[in-house]
């Protein structure tokens, strides 16, 4: 394959999906508006500023992450949601499990002077320990300044979602840079091959990388950390959900409120800890234990 597919902001979700198990990329041409950009970098760059550089060649010496952008930025829990994106992971993951979860927000600034990064696919986060046959990830980098050749736009190459050799690496030939105008997104699987391209422009370059991963994986980024409940409580339920405050299918993701013997329910959905009734429960009980649970009583 020669080039990444680009489609305009009315693609369907389906199509992404569709283009995504096919190449393994696509860019999604305008999918921000100016504004949303205007708002996502005014919240943002004083964080960016104080971003401490990478540690190490693949993280990047002259490469700033920044995180935690779901508690920090309003713009950035918008592009978190987009329709486009979450309908697209229904598609890509929901074959593989009940519920899908946010995997990091973060900003990765390509300072210049910065060299390629290592070619990696994102699903060894996981150690290789996943068949194949499963597509762990659905991956976006929203462009928060334009992406071009010269200032380390993505490199990818488109198709190798699909090669059954894991030791193949591919040729010059089959590396294309992600080229794209701010606002508009990469999207890409956890199976295809990229990594941030080299910077030679003068210029930084700036992306938000949001991606998205299967409910009974680990996440990269903490979310229950990087966004803790005190912050998370004031967020439209259905974020709460994604970053993990809601069971991941029937077993996975309870708690128990450390409270004193007897007083507290044992198994509840971290919906709960949000003043979500857990199915079956009277509504004193319900209230005494938010209640105290809220207020942070410490059990035994
Ligand atoms: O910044 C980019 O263009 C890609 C970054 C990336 O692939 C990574 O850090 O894993």
């Amino acid at each position: 394959m020669t080039a990444i597919t680009h489609v305009d902001a009315a693609v369907t979700p389906e199509t992404i999906a569709r283009i995504l198990s096919e190449q393994g990329a696509l860019i999604i041409d305008g999918l921000m508006s100016g504004e949303q950009l205007e708002r996502l970098t005014g919240e943002i760059m004083p964080y960016v500023e104080a971003t401490e550089a990478g540690r190490d060649d693949f993280t990047g010496r002259r490469t700033t992450r920044t995180g935690a952008l779901v508690a920090r930025s309003a713009a950035c829990r918008e592009l978190v949601m987009h329709p486009a994106i979450t309908g697209a992971c229904e598609q890509f993951l929901l074959p593989f499990c009940d519920r899908f979860q946010l995997h990091l927000t973060q900003l990765i600034r390509i300072r210049d002077g910065q060299t390629a990064q290592p070619l990696h696919r994102d699903r060894l986060a996981w150690g290789g320990y996943l068949q194949r046959i499963i597509e762990p990830q659905l991956n976006t980098i929203w462009a928060v300044t334009d992406f071009t050749f010269e200032n380390g736009a993505t490199q990818v190459a488109p198709g190798s979602n699909l090669w059954d050799d894991d030791t193949r690496l591919p040729t010059e030939d089959e590396l294309i840079r992600a080229e794209m105008k701010a606002g508009s997104v990469l999207v890409y699987s956890g199976s295809v091959i990229h990594g941030g391209g080299a910077n030679v422009s003068g210029a930084d370059r700036m992306g938000l990388n949001i991606t998205y991963a299967l409910g009974w994986l680990r996440q990269e980024e903490n979310q229950y950390l990087s966004c803790p409940p005190d912050i998370a409580k004031d967020f439209d339920p259905e974020l709460r959900a994604l970053l993990g405050y809601a069971m991941g299918s029937y077993a996975l993701g309870y708690y128990t409120p450390p409270l004193p013997p007897g007083e507290g329910p044992e198994v509840v959905p971290p919906d709960f800890l949000f003043g979500e009734k857990a199915a079956g429960w009277g509504e004193d009980l319900y209230e005494q234990v938010t209640e105290r649970s809220r207020a942070g009583t410490p059990g035994g």
